[in-house]
Formats: C-alpha cells, sequence, structure tokens
C-alpha cells in the first residue's frame, strides 16, 4: 500500500484511537491473513534419536511416569516455540515408560497415535484391551477412549507419541478425565480387536463381539504385519515416482484414515531410489524406521538414519534418496484438511 505521508499520519492516529475499542483495521494486514500460497511459521527440523534418549533415560532418574502421568519429551518446532507443536495444527513427542512403571488411566478429547522406536513387551491398553507393543507398530489412543500404558518387560519402552492437540486448542474444545484406577481392569483379552478388525474383516452386526466403538473399532497396527506388505508391494506393484511404495493405514469402519484429524503412511524406497519432488499442504512428521539415505527440502539435504524424526511443514518440497533400502513411517493432518477441502498437493 503505498499512502502519503500525511495521509498514513492521520491513519496510525485513527488506529491508536480506536484501539482501546478493539478494532483494528483489515487492510493494513489482509496480505498476511489470505496469503496466496502457504508459508508456514513451522521449520524444517530434524532430531536425532540418540540424542532424545540421553536426555529422556536422565529424566526418568528424576521422576517416575506415574509423578509425571506421561513422562514425554516435547519436539517442538523451532519456528513454533512455546506452542508445544511440531507443525501448527499437530503435537510429537518421545515418551518413556521404564520397565515396572504405568502410565496412568485416562481419556480426552485428543487423539492420539504411539509408533514405536525402542523396546518390546510393554503395552497399551484402549478401552480395557492391552496392545502388546514391539518396535515400529502403530497403537492409536482414539478421542475419548480410555488408555493407560505398562512395561512388565525388563527394558525401557520408549516411543513417538502424535497427538491433534493443537487443532483442539484451535477448536477450544479439550476435555479430559482421569479414570479412578491407576490401570484399567481388562475388559478383552489383548488381540482380540486385531482379530476381529484387523484383518478386513468385522464381526456380524449385532455379535456380541462387536463391541468396539462403531466409528473407530481397530487400534494396532503391528509392523509385524505392515512391513511385509510394503514387501510384498514392491514385488508386485509399479512404484510411484513421488512417493516411492507407500500404504496409508485405514480406519476400517469407513476407510478413511486412522483418526478424524490424523492420517498415517509408511513408504518403502528401495536402494538407489530417488524420488521427484511433491509438495502438499499437510506438513507431515516422519520417522526413519530403518535404512540410511537424505532427504532434500526445498533443495537443503538432511541426512536419515534409523530412528530419526524430521518434520517437513506445509508447502515445502520433499525428494527422498534411499541410499539402502528406506522406510519411513509419517504422520501429519490430511484427515482433517480433506474433510475442510484444504488438501493440496503438487507433484514436479
Ligand atoms: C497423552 O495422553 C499421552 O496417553 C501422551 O501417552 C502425550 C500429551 C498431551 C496430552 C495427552 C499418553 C500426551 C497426552
Amino acid at each position: 500500500m503505498t499512502l502519503a505521508n500525511d495521509q498514513r499520519a492521520q491513519l496510525e492516529a485513527l488506529y491508536a484511537e480506536m484501539a482501546p475499542a478493539n478494532l483494528t483495521p483489515l487492510w493494513e494486514s489482509l496480505a498476511q491473513l489470505v496469503r496466496p500460497q502457504p508459508k508456514s511459521p513451522a521449520e524444517v527440523h530434524s532430531w536425532f534419536y540418540e540424542a532424545i534418549r540421553d536426555y529422556l533415560l536422565r529424566a526418568g532418574d528424576l521422576i517416575s511416569a506415574e509423578q509425571a502421568e506421561r513422562r514425554v519429551l516435547i519436539l517442538e518446532n523451532p519456528g513454533l516455540s512455546g506452542q508445544s507443536a511440531i507443525v501448527p495444527s499437530l503435537y510429537a513427542g518421545i515418551q518413556l515408560v521404564l520397565p515396572g512403571e504405568i502410565a496412568p488411566a485416562h481419556r480426552h478429547a485428543q487423539c492420539a497415535l504411539r509408533f514405536v522406536l525402542e523396546g518390546s513387551g510393554g503395552f497399551t491398553a484402549v478401552d480395557g484391551e492391552r496392545a502388546l507393543m514391539q518396535p515400529f507398530d502403530l497403537v492409536l489412543t482414539p478421542g475419548w477412549q480410555w488408555h493407560d500404558h505398562g512395561n512388565p518387560s525388563d527394558g525401557p519402552m520408549i516411543w513417538l507419541d502424535g497427538l491433534d492437540i493443537p487443532t483442539v486448542r484451535h477448536f477450544d474444545a479439550s476435555f479430559a478425565e482421569g479414570h479412578g484406577e491407576k490401570a484399567q481392569a481388562e475388559q478383552a483379552a489383548a488381540g482380540a480387536t486385531l482379530a476381529r478388525y484387523g484383518r478386513n474383516m468385522r464381526p456380524f452386526r449385532g455379535s456380541a463381539a462387536d463391541n468396539r466403538p462403531a466409528h473407530q473399532p481397530l487400534f494396532h497396527y503391528p509392523y509385524a504385519e505392515w512391513r511385509p506388505a510394503l514387501d510384498m508391494m514392491a514385488r508386485t506393484a509399479a512404484i510411484d515416482p513421488h512417493l516411492g511404495h507407500a500404504l496409508e493405514f485405514l480406519n476400517p469402519a469407513d476407510g478413511g484414515p486412522v483418526m478424524p484429524t490424523i492420517a498415517a503412511h509408511v513408504r518403502l524406497l528401495p536402494a538407489g531410489f530417488e524420488t521427484r519432488g511433491r509438495r502438499s499442504t499437510d506438513g507431515t512428521v516422519f520417522v526413519v524406521v530403518e535404512g540410511q539415505g537424505s532427504a532434500s527440502i526445498d533443495g537443503s539435504a538432511l541426512p536419515l538414519r534409523p530412528r530419526d524424526i524430521f518434520v517437513v511443514p506445509s508447502w515445502h518440497d520433499l525428494r527422498l534418496r534411499a541410499d539402502s533400502d528406506l522406510v519411513l513411517f509419517g504422520y501429519s493432518d490430511r484427515a482433517a484438511q480433506e474433510k475442510l477441502n484444504l488438501f493440496k498437493e503438487e507433484r514436479s
């Protein structure tokens, strides 16, 4: 906007007068508010697993899971400091449950996923049923389902928590409550839900076994199932030049993303493969599951090593290079954006 000096001075005087009445002029901020394309305040960033792990284990010496309620180090985007956000809509943290510990039962409006990074034999109990956690399993605790964590194994359990905390905050819609019991009483045998809903089947409608929330029945997607599926895909399907071999986790209730706000996927890039560029409006959090390679994000290179975590905010061009077979897990707010008709992607 080009304004004459006296016009500018008179306008500034007017703004100063109206400010106590909580009024501001749109014409001064319109171009910032309605951008021609996304310009995320979030930055590209990566976290090295070994560094997070060291801090987390030191916290483990100082505070118990029960004292903390959840012993988690938040992965805070450097462009969103103080907001507990890794992209503007999503949260990420790394949680530690030590042998013998319990993270007490509660429920909340926020949807959560867990992606196991280390340890074997701990569990998340969802509505009274345990999902026994193995490395690189995906476990969901959908909104308002009771959940607690425990670790009867003899080593630390460490996983990534992905939640829609900033989205729920944005809508001013947070509710939460404690269970009363530290750990929920067992309502169903471990694996019962996976057997009924995780095999492209469901209990015959109205049967006594048809007892999970209808909109969100399945909560465990084991590595032992998704990893071979990716390998089979690599042997039998043409590779997507922008994604590699990619599979999305589904909610069997509706064939859509795993939760109303969050979508999650895994992908395999065979050794030597390099993707073409792609950008999308869903800023995405990635975990390196196996292999070595690099990401090039708007032209700057990021090395990729197992268990490292990196974030690619909205509308940043991502290219991936696999030096050895490279497997990634990723989650984003694409589920919410598609419902709001906001999702866009561009392939170059
Ligand atoms: C939560 O419930 C968990 O259940 C982890 O493990 C992290 C961060 C904010 C709010 C709730 C969990 C969380 C959380």
